[in-house]
């Protein structure tokens, strides 16, 4: 088996119990990560510095020992370093200053403010010295609809009607945001994986709020680019593509040479399988909610997922992040579950 048990499914393997890690898994259901936060000035200044964006990493390597350690950061870091003003406001959520007129996003040719982006590279670097070989180092960035989504409204939430609008009133400027994110994120990829990273993940949060054919436009076509542009400068980069809320489009994604995809806890686990996972590996699809709610539905519902996904290529992972409110014994029993007999399976 693989050194990696986690980066071998992505490249092909399947193994009987599935390699597991969760999104958001370093956040503030973590009492350490609380404690850590609180020493920060804001949240960007803690995906800034790498000494304490490492310690934040490793902590839920430390405690549960997940196979995959996924970079502390933020897909708001490319905005940012394209010169938008970015803030995180307690409670809050992101606050930036929309970008609504030519002018903006000439502006955001310039990259005003990307050397701040080596930070993060530092921190790739600090945390692939410091964890153990078998964690796979996963790095991210945000897709460029999701991230445009919060670029023009300033803020989430409205199932991102700001871009919706936009998109469809003024197209040309849409595709030329898209182009500027298209390259910036292929920048910060590369830079991410010559400082270490085994992996990434594109996160399209909000892909599923369009409609088909803008979903090929804006999400698809934009994802593609990417993928085809970074893999010309780092040959075969492992790369996962999450659209959430994504279902009628997700067979269009077998050509894209994913390696995995990742499905949100609505997904249609045998079209799943059917479709999907001869040409990549299927991460997921744990409900966020099940998770909070503990006890025999969370038994319950891991085993039919490691039931649904017996035989493919798996990695279980939630369907969404961890909400803040989840205790972490709910955390143990799942991880506990998955593994359950995997000593006597994987080796
Ligand atoms: O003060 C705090 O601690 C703020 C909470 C927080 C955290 C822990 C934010 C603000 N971002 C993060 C970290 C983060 N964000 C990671 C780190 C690694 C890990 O997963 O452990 C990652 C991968 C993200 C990615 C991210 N940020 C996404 C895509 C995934 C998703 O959840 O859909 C999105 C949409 C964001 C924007 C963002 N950043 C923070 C918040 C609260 C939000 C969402 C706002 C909204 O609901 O629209």
């Amino acid at each position: 088996m693989s050194a990696k048990p986690l980066l071998s499914v992505l490249n092909g393997t399947i193994l009987p119990t599935p390699p597991l890690w969760m999104m958001r898994q370093a956040g503030r259901y973590l009492p350490e990560y609380r404690a850590l936060r609180a020493t920060c000035n804001g949240f960007l200044d803690l995906c800034y510095n790498p000494v304490k964006a490492c310690e934040v990493t490793l902590q839920p390597i430390k405690r549960f020992g997940f196979d995959g350690a996924i970079l502390f950061s933020d897909i708001l870091v490319i905005p940012h370093a394209l010169g938008q003003g970015v803030t995180f406001e307690t409670g809050e959520g992101p606050r930036l200053y929309p970008l609504c007129d030519e002018a903006l996003l000439r502006d955001l040719e310039k990259r005003l403010n990307w050397s701040i982006l080596e930070n993060v590279y530092e921190t790739v670097s600090r945390v692939k010295a410091a964890l153990p070989p078998s964690v796979t180092l996963l790095g991210f960035c945000g897709a460029p609809f999701t991230v445009a989504s919060y670029m023009v409204a300033g803020k989430g939430g409205d199932e991102q009607a700001a871009v919706r609008l936009l998109a469809y009133r003024n197209p040309h400027f849409m595709q030329r945001l898209m182009g500027v994110l298209v390259e910036a994120s292929v920048d910060y990829l590369e830079g991410q994986f010559k400082a270490g990273v085994d992996a990434v993940q594109i996160f399209d949060s909000w892909a599923g709020t369009l409609p088909y054919e803008e979903y090929q436009k804006w999400c698809l076509a934009p994802t593609l680019q990417i993928i085809q542009k970074l893999r010309a400068r780092i040959p075969n980069a492992p790369v996962i593509y999450f659209p959430r809320g994504v279902h009628q489009g997700l067979s269009d994604l077998v050509s894209f040479g994913l390696n995995g995809i990742g499905l949100d806890w609505r997904a249609d686990s045998r079209f799943a399988c059917e479709t999907l996972a001869p040409h990549m590996a299927l991460q997921g699809t744990l409900d966020p909610l099940l998770l909070l709610a503990g006890g025999k539905a969370l038994d319950e519902g891991v085993e039919r997922i490691l039931e649904a996904y017996k035989g493919v290529r798996h990695i279980f992972n939630l369907g969404h992040g961890i909400t803040p409110p989840t205790p972490i014994e709910h955390v143990q029993q799942m991880i506990d579950r998955v593994r359950k007999g995997a000593s006597s399976c994987n080796g």
